[in-house]
């Protein structure tokens, strides 16, 4: 018996050391990396999330892509089929917020048009109230660096230097608002609504997906009709279901077009 009803392909993107990584390592296997290499390319890693209100549990398959330009042609041939993304900044770096509209623009040329965005503010931890500084011991990265110009290292090394808040949150949930995606702040250190961004993802994505099956007369939650079929995907929503059996085979499946 599948431990997951509906199969979805995720990517994280967003500028160098915003944490895409480490809240992918928070998902998947609930731990905090103080080090992380820089991602290379694009990582895999993939998690079970269940919709409270429904019970149903999606598999999120999740491609952690590098920030880093160097490898942006590789990492944007990841965004087709994507059914979620998340577009990741630093709360303590700003030009990192800054940069979400060229990600998001980048999302919106190459992913599918009904891909489920959402906005993700990492390092809550380092300065999580509005006021600024920190709320979390010195052995934290740094991001405190105020802006341009400061390398992803030179934000990271710094060990203890003061953080300050750089996007406030008002500022960021007016800008989902504006562009019609979903917004959340995390921390991928303390595992702050880590869970939830992904959870809050797999709901539009799973409303998409009834929407689009009542639209076709089906009935999305009926295991006998023919939407759920081995390995179906409904083009443009990129939700795929396990048969009832749920052979490895079904379970292998992760390309969602
Ligand atoms: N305090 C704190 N540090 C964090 C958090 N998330 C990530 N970090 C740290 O920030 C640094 C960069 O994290 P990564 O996860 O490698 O960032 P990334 O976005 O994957 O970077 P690239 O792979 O280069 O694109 C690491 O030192 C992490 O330990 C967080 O929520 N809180
Ligand atoms: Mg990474």
């Amino acid at each position: 018996m599948s431990n997951w009803d509906y199969l979805s392909k995720f990517i994280l993107i967003g500028d160098s050391s915003v944490g895409k990584s480490s809240i992918l390592v928070r998902l998947t296997d609930d731990r905090f990396l103080t080090d992380p290499d820089p991602t290379v390319g694009v990582e895999f890693g993939s998690h079970v999330v269940e919709i409270p209100e429904t019970g149903e549990r999606i598999k999120c398959q999740c491609w952690d892509t590098a920030g880093s330009e160097a490898f942006r042609s590789i990492t944007r041939s990841y965004y087709r089929g994507a059914a979620g993304a998340l577009i990741v900044y630093s709360i303590c770096h700003r030009p990192s917020f800054l940069h979400v509209a060229d990600w998001l623009r980048d999302v919106r040329q190459h992913a599918e048009e009904s891909c489920s965005i959402i906005l993700v503010g990492n390092m809550q931890d380092l300065c999580g109230d509005e006021d600024g500084g920190s709320s979390e011991g010195p052995e934290q990265a740094d991001t405190s660096t105020s802006s341009e110009g400061s390398t992803p290292a030179q934000r990271t090394s710094k060990k203890g230097a003061q953080r300050r808040r750089e996007v406030t949150t008002e500022e960021a949930r007016t800008f989902a608002e504006r562009e019609g995606i979903m917004f959340v702040e995390t921390s991928a250190k303390t595992g702050l609504n880590v869970t939830e961004a992904f959870q809050q993802a797999a709901r539009d994505i799973h409303s998409k997906f009834v929407a689009a099956a009542a639209a076709k007369g089906n009935n999305a939650h009926d295991r006998g009709a023919g939407a759920h079929q081995q390995g179906h995907s409904r083009p443009g929503v990129g939700l795929v279901t396990p048969t009832g059996e749920d052979t490895a085979k079904d379970r292998q499946c992760c390309v969602v077009v």
